[in-house]
């Protein structure tokens, strides 16, 4: 049932053994310049530490610090000591590089192991690895993972959809990594070239690497006809298999043994409610050539109460609801692309693409959202378009409480990158 002991341990023990490995942590993190000099000005050191609740002594570490420290400032160890670096897509400005010793790649291959092993892979499957290698953690984090679980693996990357299929078809690929707002494009690609996804090797999707919802999942699944299950997880933090979904398909459990999460209001720095939305903050302990501590990952979600089906008893964190980097504010009201993403993807003659423009109308700030609309309702009746228009622009106003700008545009029309999706355009200073 479970890859690791450590998947159903008694809370108590759960927290006893994340206390003596924080204090570890703390010792190890004491080498590297940066947390030498932290502590050392908040008089922290391990004997500070006595319950895991003690994390909460600890200052925050932002990714501006890791920018400041950028490359080498947060090592334990001399450099000969590491052997891979990964760098964060920087999908929100400067990238940050991380570090990984052996030890560190093999707790992160057992980690990740560990996760597709709760969704049900085995040595059995083929796992086709579709996104891109590279710096980029999903690729070799998936990769080694998937080798360490016995997979046979295969190293697709991104892109070439027609290849793609041909290595699915040929080497009986039971197992998809694929980032979801590449999925959906694929199902439409593989039906294109006249398969039938029905009658594919597949049976479970991999999804994650960019903030999705339940819909956008179900929509994946039914494409694809395949079962999809949420992956979560930052290069700061390894890459993936920090948070993966199990077969229950409710809510990621948080890999505690390895991590201390804690969920805390962005503004204060607070612990929220239970069960409350906040910020993800994430602790390492079981790194040891960069461990981070109470890293503020900027990802928006909250803990999910009770215990999980699975009888795993790590903690579950919701989808993630979006980076507090993308909220956006409109007439005071704040606003996520994931209640976007939402409401449109819950309207059948949506196709498969979207994109949010920040605007300027005169001297108010007002967004556009841009949907592809299906190839079979995009007909040339102007007043059908119309009241479609209407209808999405209505639905969007009730979720999100002000009216924007809604376009449709023809199926295939908004350009898909192959990796992470680019939800948010901030047109202001260029129209
Ligand atoms: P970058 O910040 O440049 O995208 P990473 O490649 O390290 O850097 O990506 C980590 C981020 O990707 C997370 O902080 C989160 O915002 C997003 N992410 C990863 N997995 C998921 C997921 N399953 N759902 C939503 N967002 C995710
Ligand atoms: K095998
Ligand atoms: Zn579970």
């Amino acid at each position: 049932m479970y890859f690791h002991d450590a998947e159903t341990l008694e809370r108590s023990a759960l927290e006893k053994l994340q206390a003596e490995r924080l204090k570890k942590t703390i010792e190890l993190a004491a080498n590297s310049p940066y947390y030498s000099e932290v502590f050392k000005n908040n008089k922290i050191d391990p004997s500070i530490i006595e319950t895991v609740d003690d994390v909460k002594k600890l200052p925050f570490t932002t990714k501006e610090d890791l920018r400041s420290q950028y490359p080498y400032g947060l090592l334990t160890q001399s450099l000969d000591n590491f052997v891979r670096l990964h760098a964060s897509s920087g999908t929100t400005g400067t990238p940050t590089a991380v570090f990984y010793t052996q030890k560190d790649l093999d707790t992160w291959a057992d980690l990740m192991a560990r996760s597709m092993y709760a969704v049900g892979l085995r040595k059995s499957d083929v796992l086709q690895n579709m996104s891109g290698y590279g710096l980029f953690t999903g690729g070799l984090g998936i990769h080694y993972g998937s080798e360490r679980l016995g997979c046979l693996t295969v190293p697709a990357g991104a892109g070439n959809t027609k290849r793609q299929i041909k290595l699915i078809r040929d080497f009986n690929v039971t197992a998809l990594h694929i980032i979801p707002s590449f999925a959906l494009y694929f199902a439409a690609k593989v039906r294109a070239e006249g398969f039938d996804p029905a009658d594919m090797p597949w049976k479970i999707a991999l999804i994650g690497a960019e903030p999705h919802t339940e819909h956008a999942r179900k929509k994946i699944e039914e494409m694809l006809h395949i079962k999809a299950y949420n992956s979560y997880g930052l290069s700061e933090m390894n890459g993936p298999g920090v948070a993966f979904e199990c077969t229950q398909q409710s809510g990621m459990h948080i890999w505690e043994d390895s991590f201390i999460a804690e969920i805390i209001d962005p503004e204060t720095g607070d612990p929220v409610e239970d069960g409350e939305i906040g910020e993800l903050v994430m602790t390492t302990i079981t790194r040891e050539g960069m461990p981070i501590i109470r890293y503020r990952t900027r990802d928006l979600t909250r803990f999910i109460p009770g215990q999980c089906k699975c009888g795993r008893t790590s903690r579950r964190i919701d989808r993630i609801m979006g980076r507090a980097d993308d909220m956006l504010i409109l007439k005071g009201v704040n606003i996520y692309p994931m209640q976007i993403e939402k409401i449109i993807m819950g309207i059948p003659e949506v196709g498969q693409n979207y994109v949010i423009e920040l605007i300027k109308e005169g001297l108010v700030d007002q967004i556009r959202v841009k949907v592809e609309i299906k190839e079979e309702f995009f007909v040339e009746d102007m007043r059908a378009l119309q009241g479609l228009q209407k209808m999405i622009a209505g639905k969007l106003r009730d979720e999100i409480l002000v009216t924007p700008r809604v376009e449709l545009v023809q199926h295939n029309s908004i350009p898909k990158s192959e990796g992470k999706a680019k939800r948010v355009i901030d047109l202001r200073e260029t129209e």
